[in-house]
């Protein structure tokens, strides 16, 4: 009956294909070259695509193929992944090094070839290999297709702001040396808006560091779309903008039930964009726009404060400057009750034209822990994880994914597994303790590198359930090729018998990037109806350099249009 089902569906589809008119074709190409930047009175080469920090934007209409010629004129290994881009059909291109491809290394060059379809919003581009996303990454804006409007009012103007951070350290050597000592990395030196510090920091670029500050220039009584994306390598951040609301219309690219807030929570790898209807008659001309990060858990975090500036053109008879007394009033640093509350507003917008389409009934149960633990500290080292005699390290479901040196995607097409990867990922925790509460006494992790199989269009719910070995800690859990509906959410232990009659089956919001609670879990659903291998991973650089990553190898369909078609012939070699 399901075939049927699907079959019927698919020669839909292929109509439907035939009825739009189809896009356009747009090329970008990208340069990696060492570009020289100062902030924080420190120049630093960096590494950038095309000299710019963050990187160019890549525009597309819904429907359009994009094609991004990448050049590697650095000495480092290199990949691109295009966040949140589902990738029907162009699973070679999404990114993710020896998981979708290997690295595009020295004066190589891969073209990324995707067609952007069923889509439309904000999402961002980065690297994604070791934490060379510090400094390569920028804005992807896909607009509806001709004609069709926004299913909110039509803003007057539209704005991109990235969160970052600015490291004063290399962090090619900050993670290196992390990993060599298994102590916590060091953080980053400021946070910034499309680079820009801010002048809480001190600089050596002008008077109270105006000149090293993002300007956000508006004019009275206008309605501006402000698309919001979080680059940061590992910090969730808190944004506001002074004496203004914000009105939030849509997360991840896809559009939500509108709601109205003074202050966003927004983690790495998310993307949010909000309306924001400046004053008719503001009473002063600048206003400041705050970004600081929340944070619960053990170790250092950069707790520093990043401010920009929002500047009426039109000059009201009010003070001109503003001054720090005028920061937007941020929630405490470990505000996990603005979290709850916060995230808890996101629906999806769930009309006829974009109807929530979330499995009613699940084909397969899965439950993972996310979390910390350790690894052994080599013999005669002494290492600086927890109680010296350890090293740092994360896993889902105690196993520390180890990265094949092929990727998976090219060992699973070419049928070709010579000892890559093993196909027996545990879906439910080999060892079960209170996940939440005292730790076992072993909190050393396994290495390996497994994946869950997945047969097409398997209706699939995963719970991810946070630990506190270690520490508890929120994670941004992403994952590659699809969104996931979030249907429920809550702190201490996930309890199957009494936790499912709480969900939301209704118009739970779809993400690509999902925050999972400190001290608590999450619940996702979506349908496996996109065959390839789908790196699934905390959006914490530092967590995923520990393992806090997996795979799930989602095998081919029946028709032609539900198979991995063949690699480009460009596709990087190992
Ligand atoms: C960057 O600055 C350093 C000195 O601070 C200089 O030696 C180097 O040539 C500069 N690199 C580029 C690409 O401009
Ligand atoms: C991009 O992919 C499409 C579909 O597979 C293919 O027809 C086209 O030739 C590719 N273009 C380039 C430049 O590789
Ligand atoms: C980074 O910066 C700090 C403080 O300036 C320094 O102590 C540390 O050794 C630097 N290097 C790395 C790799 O983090
Ligand atoms: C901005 O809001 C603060 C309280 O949050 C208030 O004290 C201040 O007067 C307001 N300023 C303006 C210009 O509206
Ligand atoms: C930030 O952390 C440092 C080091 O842990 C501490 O000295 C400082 O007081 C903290 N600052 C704020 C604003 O919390
Ligand atoms: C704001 O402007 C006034 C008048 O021009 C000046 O006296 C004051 O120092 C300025 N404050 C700041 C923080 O720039
Ligand atoms: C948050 O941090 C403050 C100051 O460090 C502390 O007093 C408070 O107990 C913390 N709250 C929670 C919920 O951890
Ligand atoms: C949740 O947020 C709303 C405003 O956005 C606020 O009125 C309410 O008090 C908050 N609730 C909690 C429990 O913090
Ligand atoms: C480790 O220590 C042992 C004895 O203390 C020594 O024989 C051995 O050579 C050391 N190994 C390394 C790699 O330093
Ligand atoms: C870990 O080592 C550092 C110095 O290397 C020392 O100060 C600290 O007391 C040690 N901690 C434990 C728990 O042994
Ligand atoms: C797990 O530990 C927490 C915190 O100590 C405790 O509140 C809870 O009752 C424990 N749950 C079980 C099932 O033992
Ligand atoms: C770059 O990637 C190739 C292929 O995986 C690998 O052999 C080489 O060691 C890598 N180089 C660096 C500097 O990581
Ligand atoms: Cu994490």
């Amino acid at each position: 009956m399901n075939s049927t089902l699907s079959l019927s569906a698919a020669i839909l589809v292929v109509l439907a294909n035939i009825l739009l008119c189809r896009g356009i074709t747009r090329h970008y190409k990208f340069d990696i070259n060492a570009h020289n930047v100062t902030h924080l009175c420190k120049t630093k080469s960096i590494i950038t695509v095309n000299g710019k920090f963050p990187g160019p934007t890549i525009f597309a209409r819904e429907g359009d193929r994009v094609l991004i010629k990448v050049v590697n004129h650095v000495p480092n290994n290199l990949t691109i992944h295009w966040h949140g881009i589902r990738q029907r059909g162009s699973q070679w291109a999404d990114g993710p090094a020896y998981i979708t491809q290997c690295p595009i290394q020295t004066n190589q060059s891969y073209v990324y070839n995707y067609t952007i379809n069923g889509q439309r919003g904000t999402l961002f581009w980065h690297a994604h290999i070791s934490w060379l996303r510090a400094t390569i990454h920028g804005p992807i804006i896909i607009f509806p297709k001709k004609n069709v409007s926004y299913p909110f009012p039509k803003p007057n103007k539209e704005k991109t702001i990235i969160f970052g951070e600015w490291w004063n350290n290399d962090t090619e050597a900050v993670i290196a040396q992390a990993l060599q000592t298994g102590g916590g990395p060091n953080v980053s030196d400021a946070y910034t808006f499309n680079g820009y510090p801010g002048p809480l920091y001190n600089s050596c670029t002008g008077a109270k560091g105006m000149a090293d500050t993002y300007k956000l220039k508006i004019k009275p009584g206008r309605t501006y779309l402000l698309r919001l994306i979080n680059a940061a390598l590992n910090d969730d951040l808190f944004f506001s903008i002074a004496n203004h609301t914000i009105t939030v219309v849509e997360a991840d690219a896809l559009y939500v039930k509108p709601f109205e807030t003074d202050t966003l929570l927004i983690t790495p790898g998310q993307t949010t964009n909000v309306l924001l209807k400046t004053k008719p008659n503001p009473s002063h001309t600048t206003y400041l726009m705050g970004l600081r990060p929340y944070f619960v858990g053990s170790g250092t975090f950069d707790n520093t404060t990043a401010s920009a500036i929002l500047e009426y053109t039109v000059p009201s008879p009010g003070p001109k400057n503003v001054t720090l007394n005028d920061l937007p009033c941020l929630p405490s640093i470990n505000d996990t009750s603005f979290f709850t509350n916060f995230t808890s507003k996101f629906q999806s917008l769930n009309t006829a034209a974009f109807p929530v389409t979330v499995p009613q009934t699940v084909d397969k149960h899965i439950f993972l822990t996310v979390g910390l633990g350790t690894s052994p500290c080599p013999k005669n080292q002494t290492c600086q994880g927890p109680t010296n005699t350890t090293k740092f390290s994360a896993s889902i479901n105690n196993i520390s994914m180890t990265l094949p040196s092929i990727s998976l995607l090219q060992s699973h097409y070419f049928g070709q597994n010579s000892g890559q990867f093993k196909t027996d990922f545990p879906q439910f925790p080999l060892n079960q303790f209170n996940y939440t509460g005292t730790p076992p006494n072993n909190t050393n992790v396994l290495n390996g590198t497994k994946v869950i199989v997945l047969s097409y269009n398997t209706s699939v719910e995963i719970v991810l359930q946070d630990t506190s070995i270690i520490s508890a800690e929120s994670h941004p859990l992403h994952l590659h090729g699809y969104n996931v509906y979030v249907v429920g959410q809550g702190f201490g232990n996930f309890n199957s018998s009494k936790d499912p009659a709480n969900y939301n089956l209704v118009d739970p919001v779809e993400r690509n990037t999902v925050a999972v609670p400190a001290g608590g879990w999450v619940a996702l659903r979506f349908r496996a109806d996109n065959p390839g291998v789908w790196f699934m991973h905390c959006h914490f650089e530092v967590h995923i350099s520990w393992g806090l990553r997996m795979a799930w190898m989602v095998l081919d369909g029946m028709l032609p249009n539900q198979k991995l078609p063949p690699p480009p012939a460009d596709l990087p070699k190992c």
